[in-house]
């Protein structure tokens, strides 16, 4: 009797013990990154401060910085070259004979300002502003454009006031047209990279451990970072636009990574996802950041899921992996996926939160995202928490062991 009421005891604290643990699909089998991509941008102007700090605030693991440089050097965070739109520069009268014409990855911009043609002190008087429509422009004006440095201090004491690790995860914008940029400054053409480096490297140390991941949409400035440093570097992977029946559409500039595209190369961005290219990345970068109809297969069949009497991407059928993230992580290379809006892009899905869902049941490791708190509520929704009675079992089993245990000290 006594015996099997050990048995039935033991066998409950196993139950409760050995339930099958939970496993998330990502390559290293931990929880998947809810990446701020360009801040907290669906709510407080993109790449400032305030923005990066309100995403830390809605729990999100890594913020990120798109890089761009001053005239004197300085890498900023900024969407693009062109400060434009980004910031207040075209309502302040001093800066009007800024405004001129130049060639950014084959494609000419005329009339607008460059970052680089600003010191670091003359881009700290503009203030920035909301870049996209339906947004909220309360903050227009108010914040400041942030350098790489105060954007690691941030990270640095967020972390420290947290308790988490806040990561931070910049891209090098435009490598060749920067590279450009450089040799026009009389500095040398890997300046920006180099100067990147250098900056990570004493914020962090050289390691794969760094909390830092660094991207890019070329492909050589990668494979230079490769032989300079072991922070993971990230191969963005670009379309410009998804076809009807799910196939990505590849059209200049957004066909190919330019420093491919002006050396006449046939590389394009779909090459670089096949299981040849897979193979190819994985020789210089840690993982890929492909934009998300790369990994999901939808297709617009006309149908109005949704029911809003409109059809669009929304209502695009899903029909499943087109099976990257399981070839990228059979090469090793992680996977991180973008943009997730609550407002826009959505392809497939009509809650912003289940589109999020269904990329992380593929597997994806890391999502980019304007809307943090969507991105950690899909992430939570995903994250099992233990049944109540596997709880109650367990207790059973191990109370019931305890009294065993008493028992035999009284023998
Ligand atoms: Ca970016
Ligand atoms: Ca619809």
């Amino acid at each position: 009797m006594q015996t099997k009421f050990i048995i039935s005891a033991l066998a409950a604290a196993f139950a409760g013990a050995a339930a099958p643990a939970f496993a998330w699909d990502t390559l290293d089998g931990k929880a998947p990154l809810v990446i701020a991509h360009r801040g907290a941008s669906g709510y407080l102007p993109e790449h400032t401060i305030e923005g990066y700090t309100k995403a830390i605030e809605l729990g999100a693991n890594y913020i990120e910085p798109d890089l761009v440089m001053t005239k004197d050097g300085v890498l900023v965070a900024r969407h693009e070259p062109i400060i434009g739109g980004s910031t207040n520069v075209a309502s302040l009268a001093q800066f009007a004979g800024r405004k001129t014409t130049k060639t950014i990855d084959g494609v000419t911009y005329a009339n607008e300002y460059f970052v680089e043609d600003f010191t670091l002190a003359e881009l700290k008087t503009l203030g920035a502003m909301q870049t996209r429509a339906g947004r909220p422009t309360t903050y227009d004006g108010q914040f400041k454009v942030p350098t790489l440095d105060e954007v690691i201090a941030l990270a640095k004491a967020k972390s420290i006031e947290t308790g988490r690790t806040i990561g931070i995860y910049p891209e090098l914008k435009h490598s060749t047209y920067m590279q450009g940029v450089s040799l026009a400054q009389g500095r040398s053409k890997t300046y920006f990279e180099d100067k990147l480096v250098s900056t990570l490297h004493a914020a962090y140390g050289d390691s794969a451990n760094a909390p830092v991941f660094i991207q890019s949409f070329e492909v050589s400035n990668l494979q230079y970072l490769n032989t300079r440093t072991d922070i993971k570097l990230v191969q963005l992977v670009d379309a410009d636009d998804v076809k009807p029946d799910g196939s990505m559409s590849l059209v200049a500039p957004y066909d190919k990574p330019y420093d491919v595209a002006i050396k006449g190369g046939k590389l394009t961005f779909a090459d670089l996802v096949s299981d040849v290219g897979l193979s190819f990345v994985a020789t210089y970068a840690d993982g890929i950041g492909p934009w998300k109809p790369y990994l999901l297969t939808t297709v617009a069949d006309g149908v109005d899921r949704n029911g809003d009497g409109t059809v669009n991407g929304q209502d695009r059928r899903v029909d499943g992996s087109t099976g990257v993230v399981e070839s990228a992580h059979a090469n090793g290379l992680f996977v991180h996926t973008w943009t997730f809006r609550n407002d826009a892009s959505m392809l497939g899905f009509s809650d912003p939160q289940k589109e999020m869902e269904a990329y992380l049941k593929l597997g994806v490791d890391g999502i980019f995202t304007d809307f943090t708190d969507t991105g950690v509520a899909a992430v939570a929704a995903l994250t099992p928490v233990p049944e109540p009675e596997s709880y109650a079992m367990l207790l059973a089993g191990l109370g019931a062991l305890g009294l065993v245990v008493r028992r035999r000290r009284s023998v």
